[in-house]
């Protein structure tokens, strides 16, 4: 009867048992509130456990008290470091260590790295999900690493929300009508998203040169809490920002503020995520080292890749080796019939998404062009021209699918084991 009571409800089951529902009211009520109360928690803690699985564990925004994601950027300078041992000054946004927190407005050096992450590029992903509103304030912190005489201090910035179709008033165009965020300034962009898919965001203000010396990051819109894009399901997703950098651009900006002969700009470096493969499979810094941009797999399962790219003007050819792609998605909007790529062409400004679907021999296999293990393959930018970064080739925007066997104990992200040393299957 309990259980009936739960499923129905008290009133229903009272007119049916014959007891008058005033009597039982006051009781069931108690009980009742006491289940809702559980059920709200597990909700909870389920609703959480959803949004690490869609979200791969990416620093979320700060649910504000009416319910909206809240994420505070922040606009910083520093350095990242090379596949070559070298630190290219780069700037972008960045945000509180951990969280996207409010750290307040930021003026020195010394507030910027005791409070905020070092900066990155592309900087961390944002998810937003449909129908839910998202304040993204953005913060200017000025630089802190450029010369003191540099042009290059002092300048306004802006989040451009690239594909997102937004009123003018919160897209980033600077001054149109919205003046752009001057140092140690915030403004806040409220926006609902109405679409779910793949996009970007980026400053606005002197566009070639903000934009390609680092100010750019991935947003991506969930449509729910589950592991689906555009309709499709899929076990596991990553995100290939893939770019251009020159270092000696980046350098004349940190010295004077201006790039000589703009005209020439000419990347050296090819980047998925902000770093370059190279020969030395084991360099901390080669993107088959980042848990973010090496695909790692298991049988029988469904991999969502959502490709999107910016730069001056390389375009990139992503090849897989043994795989096709069906694409699924062009720039945020689902396609009414997918198609099958092997060499997927993407450009400055665009996002493309598509399915790998990982058939059961393919932990077994090795690629015979790389013979770099059971299980690897690598999928590379098939314009050379990104495979080579600062006159040094393999280096530049190659990463590798790194298949396994389904086991029973098999944890997607711990580092294999193989007689109980950790096993790197790039050595074998
Ligand atoms: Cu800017």
């Amino acid at each position: 009867m309990k259980r009936l009571k739960k499923l129905l409800g008290c009133t229903i089951v009272a007119a049916l048992t014959g007891i008058a529902t005033t009597l039982c009211v006051p009781a069931v009520f108690a009980e009742e509130a006491k289940k809702a109360e559980d059920w709200n928690l597990s909700h909870e803690d389920l609703e959480e456990q959803a949004l690490i699985d869609v979200t791969n564990g990416d620093v979320l925004g700060v649910r504000a008290k009416d319910g909206a994601w809240e994420f505070h950027l922040y606009t910083t300078d520093g350095y990242i470091e090379m596949t070559n041992g070298e630190l290219v000054w780069v700037f972008g946004y960045t945000h509180a260590k951990d969280s996207f927190e409010n750290v307040g407005e930021i003026k020195t050096k010394e507030e910027a790295e005791r409070l905020l992450e070092p900066v990155k590029v592309p900087s961390d992903p944002l998810h937003l999900f449909v129908g839910e509103k998202a304040r993204i304030v953005l913060h200017n912190t000025g630089m802190h690493h450029a010369a003191e005489h540099s042009g290059i201090n002092h300048v306004a910035h802006t989040i451009h929300f690239h594909g997102l179709d937004l009123a003018p008033a919160v897209d980033g165009v600077p001054s149109l009508p919205v003046d752009p965020v001057l140092e140690h300034k915030s403004f806040t962009y409220e926006i609902t998203p109405q679409h779910e898919g793949s996009f970007m965001g980026h400053c606005h203000v002197d566009s070639f040169n903000h934009i390609l010396a680092g100010m750019y990051f991935p947003i991506i819109i969930h449509q729910d809490r589950t592991k689906t894009a555009y309709g499709y399901k899929y076990d596991r997703d990553y995100t290939l920002f893939v770019s251009e950098l020159s270092s000696t651009a980046n350098e004349q900006l940190q010295e004077s503020g201006v790039v000589h002969g703009i005209q020439d700009w000419k990347a050296d470096y090819f980047l998925i995520n902000g770093r370059t493969y190279t020969d030395n499979l084991f360099h901390p810094r080669s993107v088959v080292n980042d848990p973010r941009s090496r695909i790692v797999a298991y049988e029988d399962e469904t991999v969502l890749i959502r490709f999107m790219a910016i730069g001056a003007d390389h375009v990139f050819a992503f090849h897989p080796h043994g795989y096709h792609m069906e694409v699924i998605a062009l720039d945020g909007r689902k396609l009414k019939s997918t198609y099958e790529k092997d060499t997927l062409c993407i450009a400055s400004g665009e996002r493309t998404d598509v399915l790998v679907r990982i058939p059961r021999f393919a932990s077994q296999r090795k690629c015979l062009s790389c013979n770099l293990g059971a299980g690897v393959t690598i999928m590379h930018d098939h314009n050379l021209r990104g495979m080579v970064s600062t006159g040094k080739y393999p280096m530049g925007a190659l990463t590798i699918f790194d298949v396994r066997a389904k086991v029973k104990a098999a944890k997607p992200d711990e580092p294999l084991v193989k007689e109980g040393k950790p096993y790197n299957p790039l050595e074998h």
